[in-house]
């Protein structure tokens, strides 16, 4: 669906030409996979996928919002009513960003939103980051907040730790507000300093690809949790700040002073390592070797299956089948227990890589998967 048809349908459910359009794309993280809430490095880019806002300024305290994502009408809320965790619908993650703007002391008076997405969701692929930043966007425009585009990703994100209660850390939403065309996005998560790194793989023969294993996932429940509390207890038994802190050449030194705690050793075992894999990649995309990234993200996705312990039989196989049929390298991507895997490979070996993986899924008796390529889009901006 298209600006054009997204307005058009507002005007239909509200009777009136929506005052502008926005859009903010879902994601695929190339490396550095929760190292975020550890104050670490992640390389995320933009998808072509993204959520779409028409939207229009109220005057009277109310939010109006409609998706066409979803069954049933027009939901409306009160502002002075939206407090934290009182929604376990959709419309937790807009009306979460009215929230967070207003307890920031930004003054919105309400807002009629339509919504329409293209980001799977379920699949590891940041359809709620979408939705937060598209109407971040719409209002900090509509509103004249002049927010910065890193101020903006934070305040959605407390929408979703906060008022979603949903403890995930920054890459998402400063993906979807931040990531340019045709760059994947270098980003230390300790201040959001960021590098937008040229990632034309078309350029190269090469493709990415996408596989949506159509396990779905979500990150309230107490899995994604657990690791982030286990990763900080880590951090204090070390006497650092954030896992960030423990340098790759003193990992061994630093697992030895943690003792037989074997849990929290394969935590910061993967934050530690995967901080280094992003830098690893990042100094092969700076050097031209694109190929040479393949055995790094494998070797991620191997510290997340063994490590992390977040991967699952769907993203395994897909995994383990890509590398058998010539792919480059293949890991899962986003933050696991479900979703999504990403294969780098050579563009002339796409179709087979993708029939290997389809015929793997219907021989294990699973949902035939999602594959699509991934190209670094744009990130989120007004559209009319
Ligand atoms: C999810 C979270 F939302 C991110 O903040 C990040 O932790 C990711 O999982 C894992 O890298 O997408």
């Amino acid at each position: 669906m298209g600006a054009q048809q997204v307005a058009e349908r507002f005007a239909e459910l509200y009777g009136a030409e929506p005052e502008g359009v926005w859009a903010a794309p879902g994601r695929v993280n190339l490396i550095g996979e929760h190292t975020d809430y550890n104050d670490g490095f992640v390389m995320p880019f933009a998808l072509p996928h993204q959520a779409l806002a028409a939207v229009s300024r109220r005057a009277d305290g109310l939010l109006r919002l409609h998706s066409a994502d979803v069954e049933g009408g027009i939901v409306e809320r009160r502002l002075d009513d939206l407090a934290p965790q009182s929604d376990e619908s959709w419309t937790a993650y807009p009306a979460g960003v009215v929230w967070a703007l207003r307890e920031a002391g930004h003054a919105i008076t309400g807002a009629d939103v339509h919504l329409s997405s293209t980001v799977p969701t379920g699949a590891g692929l940041s359809s709620s980051a979408a939705l937060e930043v598209v109407i971040a966007l719409a209002l900090d425009d509509l509103y004249g907040l002049g927010l910065r585009r890193w101020k903006l990703a934070r305040l959605c994100q407390r929408a979703e730790n906060v008022y979603v209660g949903a403890p995930t850390g920054i890459m998402d939403q400063t993906a979807s507000a931040c990531c340019e065309q045709g760059h994947a996005l270098f980003l230390d998560t300790r201040d959001l300093s960021q590098q937008q790194i040229p990632f034309d793989l078309a350029a190269e023969g090469l493709r990415l690809l996408v596989v949506d294993t159509r396990v779905e996932h979500a990150h309230s429940g107490g899995e994604y949790g657990k690791r982030r509390a286990g990763c900080e207890k880590g951090a204090a038994l070390l006497g650092v700040d954030a896992l960030r802190d423990v340098p790759h050449a003193g990992l061994d030194a630093a697992l030895a002073r943690l003792g037989d705690d074997e849990e929290v050793v394969r935590l910061v075992r993967h934050v530690v390592t995967e901080d280094h894999r992003v830098e690893r990649v990042v100094g092969l995309l700076r050097s031209g070797e694109t190929r040479a990234i393949g055995p790094v993200l494998t070797e991620g996705h191997a510290s997340l299956r063994d490590d992390f312990r977040i991967s699952c039989p769907e993203l395994d196989l897909v995994v383990d089948t890509a590398l058998a049929a010539g792919a480059l390298g293949a890991r899962m991507t986003g933050g696991g227990f479900g979703g999504s895997a990403i294969v780098l490979a050579e563009a002339t070996d796409v179709d087979n890589l993708s029939k290997a993986v389809e015929e793997a899924f219907a021989a294990a008796g699973y949902t035939a998967p999602r594959v699509f390529e991934a190209v670094p889009s744009a990130g989120a901006r007004r559209l009319r």
